[in-house]
């Protein structure tokens, strides 16, 4: 029902992006956008192309006075670093002998892109493979993330562990025990992280993992991590077990998936469960006054690939940054021998910012759900059709199942 498409290259003029199938008179501006675009930016370890830019977005259709039409809303974002790229990314001169670049860097996208799109220079795969990408998502996301907070719904993450380094007390215990205040919300782990350059909770733990990134750093080498997003005041019954592509579980892991360098994801306690005895791992369900719910969360606020109502918790797993400035090996395709892999400018670690574009993406998959159930036109109408499913919820299992 919602969908978004994305345009441009890492060093192309600009990203573009369309999204489209939003309720008229949602209200969304351009510092809500930027803010998150910041957020992305973030993070001790990134490379030299954050100093170079500063993304902002421009809203070129879709809203006027401060709401959504209902129309497609397009949306562009300028990539200041253009201006050294501009003969090299020129859309008719061809440049391709001064600058053609032939060795592969393992683990990145180079040798499966040239060998799939018949590219006869890896700067074609380079480009679009590039999780620059990202600030687009990021820009489109936000009006999923600002429509779901209408409903009260919010949506944060923190890095839970760079280079194998973790907290010493693990937070996901109170996610998963059901453990929070009632009015928990997941945005207050995102303000608390956001404080944090490394965007942890701990800042003993951050030490270590500033320690750790520096002597990536001086070795040429990367880092990787985990992180985790948490979805709360998600309502009862999103998603839906009828069909495989329908299920609320399958289409967030597809989301987190998608993200560059993502190479796991995992609902709940997912991985951990499955060494358990079920009566570890089911969430016994009890009453409360006027609803029905588990008394854990170790399904991680999906069942049968619907929403439960508690926090909706998903872990990541991010490899390694593929550049290295002291590389492993590859091979020249100019001439087929064994050479160092090439090494261009990136990263040292980015999962920060990774954990900023899983909420994106984390967002955009609940809206999309969420738009399908409560859908209507105009933001007025998702309203009563919500709140109508909310306020006779109870009554109808209760009125269901009496004798
Ligand atoms: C990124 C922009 C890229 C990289 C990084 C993420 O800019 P540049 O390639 O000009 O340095 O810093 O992308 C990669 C690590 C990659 O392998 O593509 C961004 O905007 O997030």
């Amino acid at each position: 029902m919602i969908r978004f498409l994305t345009a441009g290259e890492s060093h192309g003029k600009v990203l573009t992006a369309i999204v489209e199938g939003f309720p008229s008179n949602l209200k969304i501006k351009k510092s809500y956008i930027d803010s998150h675009l910041k957020r992305r930016q973030m993070g001790y370890g990134r490379g030299g192309r954050m100093k170079i830019e500063s993304d902002e977005v421009e809203i070129l259709s879709g809203v006027r006075g401060g709401k959504t039409l209902g129309s497609p809303i397009s949306l562009l974002i300028r990539n200041k670093d253009w201006e050294n790229w501009k003969e090299i990314m020129d859309a008719e001169k061809v440049l391709f002998h001064k600058t053609k670049i032939s060795i592969p860097r393992p683990g990145h996208a180079d040798l499966v892109g040239i060998s799939k799109y018949n590219f006869n220079d890896i700067r074609n795969s380079i480009e679009r493979s590039s999780a620059r990408e990202t600030a687009a998502r990021v820009a489109s996301c936000s009006i999923a993330r600002k429509l779901l907070e209408e409903f009260g719904i919010s949506i944060g993450s923190y890095v839970e562990s760079i280079g194998g380094i973790y907290p010493k007390k693990d937070f996901t215990y109170r996610l998963f025990e059901n453990n929070v205040r009632k009015d928990f919300s997941a945005w207050s782990l995102s303000a608390k992280a956001d404080k944090s350059i490394v965007r942890v909770l701990e800042s003993e733990q951050q030490q270590r993992i500033i320690n750790k990134i520096k002597t990536a750093k001086k070795k040429g080498d990367t880092l990787g991590g985990s992180l985790i997003v948490v979805a709360t005041g998600v309502p009862v019954g999103l998603g839906s077990f009828m069909h495989y592509n329908r299920r609320l579980d399958a289409s967030i892991a597809s989301a987190i998936m998608s993200i560059n360098a993502i190479k796991g994801v995992e609902i709940g306690q997912g991985f951990q469960n499955a060494e358990q005895f079920g009566s570890k791992v089911h969430d016994e369900i009890y009453k409360l006054k006027d609803s029905i719910k588990g008394k854990s969360n170790r399904s991680g606020g999906i069942d049968g690939g619907i929403s439960t109502g508690l926090p909706i918790v998903v872990r990541a797993a991010m490899k390694p940054i593929s550049t290295l400035m002291s590389p492993i090996y590859s091979v020249d395709l100019s001439n087929m021998r064994k050479v160092d892999a090439r090494r261009e400018r990136s990263d040292f670690v980015a999962v920060p910012a990774c954990a900023v574009i899983a909420e994106s993406m984390l967002a955009w998959t609940i809206a999309e759900h969420f738009i399908t159930k409560f859908g209507g036109d105009s933001i007025e109408e998702m309203k009563d059709n919500f709140n109508n499913y909310n306020k006779k919820l109870f009554g109808r299992i209760k009125k269901n199942f009496k004798k």
